[in-house]
């Protein structure tokens, strides 16, 4: 029964128009026992302009599989030692192999085989003898469906690249490298919750520059956003714990985000940001405080319950703020 039921196909007048011109032609791996219906079936193939490999049972398509990488199939159901289904399996199980197209080829047509043949894999079916015009229509259809589904999974990779670049993109501020304002606003709210639950305390700074817009004003706005990028290196540098985070808040004020730190720590990691960006050194001869770049601070704790939260923690810290700019500025007030 492994007979082609209509030889005369085997030498058609018409020249086939599968497939369309590629680079490299799909491969193809024909599984079969039976050495006659092999030859038959690569001679098909290949006459529609399709790359063969062959292998003549289970273990060797295995092999012939990993070597050759094949795009499909074509495997015979009723071999020795390992049959077509147990190969169907196991091709699933090798590295590429899990979305390969099998198309499984067999006289057995009773429900049991079909169902078995679905069941371990196979993308389709055909029974012998082969309607070789059905055949290549569904080989066509087979590679067609796969290289779609390639496309697809490289249009989702490239969406998942974008996605990534554009979650960077909204969450990074893209003059100084820190947090931008919208991740703080949602980081600020996660750890709030995360506080009321573990009942830790949690500290936010919120530090402002010193007469910086007389900085603008006589070095120019360019100098400006340079002094911005420093001051904010030196305040991420400040910071050690991984759950700290550093955020542009607005134009020239940054927020550092201090979860599980009470006032006695938050307090001390203000008093080094204003240490360190003194230390900077950035000349500032406009500003009435010191003749460089200095920061104020306001720093403010709060132990979470259902009715203080992030705003009230955002409203101490501001406050704080307000009266280290009325008490001199280049301080830290709490
Ligand atoms: P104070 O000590 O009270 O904070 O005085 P100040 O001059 O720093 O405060 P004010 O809020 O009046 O000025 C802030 C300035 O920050 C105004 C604006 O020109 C400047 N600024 C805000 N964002 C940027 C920025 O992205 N780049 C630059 N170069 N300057 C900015
Ligand atoms: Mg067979
Ligand atoms: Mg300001
Ligand atoms: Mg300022």
């Amino acid at each position: 029964n492994d007979d082609i039921r209509d030889r005369e196909q085997l030498t058609p007048a018409k020249t086939p128009e599968i497939p369309k011109e590629a680079a490299q032609s799909p491969l193809v791996l024909v599984v079969d026992d039976d050495m006659f219906m092999r030859k038959i079936l690569v001679r098909y193939l290949e006459r529609d302009n399709y790359r063969v490999v062959e292998a003549a049972d289970g273990m060797e398509a295995l092999e012939v599989y990993s070597k050759n990488l094949p795009d499909m199939i074509l495997l015979d159901a009723m071999m020795p030692i390992m049959d077509g289904f147990e190969c169907c399996e196991r091709l699933h199980q090798l590295p590429h192999g899990d979305h390969i197209p099998i198309l499984i080829i067999t006289a057995l047509d009773d429900r049991e085989s079909v169902d078995h043949a679905y069941d371990v894999g196979a993308s389709d079916y055909v029974t012998k003898p082969i309607h070789w015009a059905v055949l290549r229509q569904r080989v066509r259809r087979l590679l067609e469906q796969a290289n779609l589904r390639q496309q697809l999974e490289a249009a989702n990779r490239q969406l998942e690249v974008l996605v990534q670049e554009l979650h960077r993109l909204v969450s990074i501020d893209g003059l100084t490298q820190v947090s931008s304002r919208r991740c703080f606003d949602e980081y600020i709210e996660q750890e709030c919750r995360r506080s009321l639950r573990e009942q830790q305390p949690i500290s936010l700074i919120l530090c402002d520059i010193d007469f910086f817009k007389n900085y603008n004003d006589n070095y120019g706005h360019q100098a400006g956003d340079e002094c911005l990028k420093q001051v904010a290196q030196t305040i991420s540098q400040a910071t050690n714990r991984s759950a700290d985070m550093v955020a542009r808040y607005g134009g020239e004020e940054f927020a550092i985000v201090l979860p599980n730190t009470d006032t006695k720590g938050s307090i001390n990691v203000a008093i080094r940001v204003n240490q360190l960006v003194q230390s900077l050194a950035l000349p500032h001869a406009y500003s009435a405080v010191a003749p460089n770049i200095t920061i104020s601070c306001g720093v403010a704790t709060i132990l979470p319950t259902e009715t203080i939260q992030a705003t009230d923690l955002i409203k101490a810290a501001d406050l704080a703020l307000y009266n280290a700019k009325a008490n001199g500025r280049n301080c830290v007030k709490f």
